[in-house]
């Protein structure tokens, strides 16, 4: 017997490729529900080689659901993750609503599955910010061979971690420069056709954007509270796909030969690193791709076992839906949760 698992959010970029990912890796539910605003009630969206009618989520009973993989926004999943995981439906979470909290884990599978078992304090499971996931994914291998004792991360984000109406901007003002059109920012406070801006989500009092802080805050939480962590993001004209450099101090040396020999033996990752003209990953290559990519592995000389690495994966698969999925799997695959329609048969 297998499991009822619903979508909140089904229509949005991330609830799409939850659809497709949970149909892709055969997750075993005998039943997937699309559920999203009002609004969008009665609209058709493909789930492997079924169509599902999206339902109003205000008016669905959660009560014989089993999971329930959130992507609607920080403030729905506030005010409903927890009346959703009264019903005895364990909530994954891909809004940063709950991701801070102390009694909700915050799970990225390849990194921290065993504090999974969390998830019990609250029926939530907090899935990270798509720029920390593949970060901290690239990170583990080299943390728990040498230490990372203080980390520089530059993001270059792509557009589709707006959602669907920032990537719609993407294209308009792409398309206005070459009709020469006017171009007027909307989502974005400055135009994001042939630029780049270096400012993701909110302004916070010590000049950093609230993604700045939620790469040093996660790391810390999934990886380890001594690392020290500094970050710049910038959203960059890229569709899809999230790139970042990392520079690292170790408290160890380790070749850059070592972390190669590493990160191609750590899940998830594939290293793509030749040290020649294209020898390297790019955001495009990695579109509609499972995995994190690492290249430009090389030493920085500049600091006492410093090390310097090129990280990109999709993010709307590991830097959210996929990795949403795999949470819901390590629930499965460690017999966390039972259906509920096998304890009522
Ligand atoms: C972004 N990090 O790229 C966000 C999406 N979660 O805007």
């Amino acid at each position: 017997m297998g499991y009822k698992v619903a979508i909140a959010g089904a229509t949005g970029n991330v609830g799409a490729e939850m659809l497709d990912i949970l149909a892709e890796r055969g997750f075993p539910a005998d039943e997937v529900i699309a559920l999203a605003s009002r609004r969008s009630q009665g609209k058709e969206i493909s789930f492997g080689d079924k169509t599902l009618k999206v339902q109003a989520m205000e008016n669905f009973d959660f009560s014989s659901v089993d999971i329930c993989l959130m992507s609607a926004g920080g403030s729905i999943a506030k005010e409903w993750a927890p009346k959703i995981a009264a019903k005895g439906c364990v909530v994954i979470d891909n809004s940063s609503a709950w991701r801070y909290d102390a009694d909700v884990p915050l799970i990225v599978p390849e990194v921290n599955a065993d504090d999974i078992v969390d998830f019990k304090k609250k029926n939530i499971i907090a899935n990270p910010n798509c720029s920390t996931a593949q970060l901290v994914v690239a990170l583990k291998p080299i943390h728990e061979k040498a230490g990372i004792k203080r980390l520089v991360v530059s993001t270059y984000q792509s557009v589709s971690g707006g959602g669907k109406e920032a990537m719609d901007e993407l294209f308009n003002q792409t398309r206005a420069v070459f009709v020469n059109d006017p171009i007027e920012p909307q989502k974005f406070t400055k135009r994001i056709a042939f630029n780049v801006i270096p400012h993701i989500d909110e302004f916070m009092e010590d000049g950093y954007t609230k993604e700045e802080w939620k790469v040093l805050a996660e790391t810390k939480k999934m990886l380890d509270p001594t690392i020290k962590v500094t970050c710049t993001a910038v959203r960059v004209p890229v569709f899809v796909g999230h790139s970042e450099s990392v520079n690292m101090e170790l408290e160890n040396p380790l070749s850059p030969e070592e972390a190669q020999d590493l990160l191609r033996e750590a899940p998830g990752i594939l290293v793509v690193d030749k040290r020649e003209d294209g020898g390297y990953v790019t955001p495009y290559e990695c579109a509609g791709e499972d995995a994190t990519y690492v290249s430009r592995i090389r030493e920085d000389a500049t600091v006492e076992n410093g090390l310097n690495m090129w990280v990109v994966s999709d993010n709307l698969r590991k830097g959210a839906a996929l990795n949403t999925v795999q949470i819901a799997e390590v629930l499965v695959n460690r017999g966390l949760i039972k259906p509920k329609a096998e304890a009522a048969a």
